[in-house]
């Protein structure tokens, strides 16, 4: 398999989705609902996805994609090479605000994340990585990651998850909240495992997840040292939707042992 290549065009089309997602800025949206009225969807997600399923389905008929808005395939395992497709990651933010969400694109061979792009539309700064080849910011290395204490580290972490919620106990997280220096919620997934990898935050933590939602993000975070797993410290499959812990080394250990192993995540 030429990773190279893969890798080459999944730049050049994520920089074309890019183009695309900024000369709709002055169109009109037109916005639906998914599973409830917070859950949004417009038709530039579900064009970019489409766009992308046409690139990849034309070049790799082999190859199978994974995407948020259900135009690419059904899949039951990770075998062969998959494409996961996050679109437009922070869609509430895309329509309120025009900046803070991102295209998110993974690419996995029996399910080990080859190549991984995570890019910031509005700021023009793709982030991405092909394992074992580092991380880079458009053309510039990001560095390895460096350890970080509790006490010094901001954590992104949604203020859902710290209150009364219908999926977990909200006092389990309190604890680490309240000793870390601060905390940070920005509304894309991806966007905020890029700030883990480039040292913007030393942590992350989300409930729940889609595996478009990590899968480019993770690649990124693994290449520069962080550790991504799911809220228990086991390897996320992405195959289904699950809880996301990514943090610098170190950190991640602490955290897990320290405040996350009493929580039934
Ligand atoms: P999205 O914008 O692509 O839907 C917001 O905190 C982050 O969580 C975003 O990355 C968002 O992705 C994701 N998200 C929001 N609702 C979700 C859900 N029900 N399942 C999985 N991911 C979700
Ligand atoms: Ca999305």
């Amino acid at each position: 398999m030429d990773w190279e290549k893969i890798y080459s065009q999944a730049m050049h089309w994520v920089r074309e989705a890019g183009e695309k997602i900024r000369s709709s800025f002055d169109q009109t949206l037109d916005i639906q609902t998914k599973s409830n009225p917070n859950d949004l969807v417009t038709n530039m997600d579900k064009e970019i996805e489409q766009f992308f399923i046409r690139k990849i389905k034309q070049e790799y008929s082999d190859h199978k994609i994974l995407g948020e808005e259900g135009f690419g395939d059904q899949l039951e395992s990770m075998q062969g090479i998959v494409w996961l497709i996050d679109p437009i990651d922070g869609t509430m933010n895309f329509i309120h605000q025009q900046r803070n969400f991102a295209i998110s694109l993974g690419v996995y061979e029996d399910g080990v994340g080859k190549v991984g792009l995570v890019y910031d539309v509005v700021h023009d700064e793709l982030y991405h990585a092909r394992r074992g080849n580092g991380a880079f910011l458009n053309k510039k290395p990001i560095p390895l990651l460096e350890k970080a204490t509790v006490k010094e580290a901001i954590i992104a972490l949604n203020a859902t998850w710290v209150m009364k919620n219908h999926r977990i106990d909200h006092n389990l997280l309190i604890p680490l909240a309240r000793d870390a220096r601060g905390t940070r919620s920005y509304g894309s997934a991806a966007l905020e495992l890029i700030f883990v990898a480039t040292g913007r935050v030393d942590a992350y933590i989300s409930l729940r997840l889609a595996p478009w939602d990590y899968a480019g993000g993770a690649v990124i975070v693994e290449e520069l040292g962080g550790i991504i797993t799911n809220l228990r410290g086991e390897r996320l499959d992405c195959l289904s939707q699950d809880s996301v812990f990514a943090a610098k080394p170190g950190l991640h250990q602490t955290i897990l042992e320290e405040y996350l192993k009493n929580g039934k995540w």
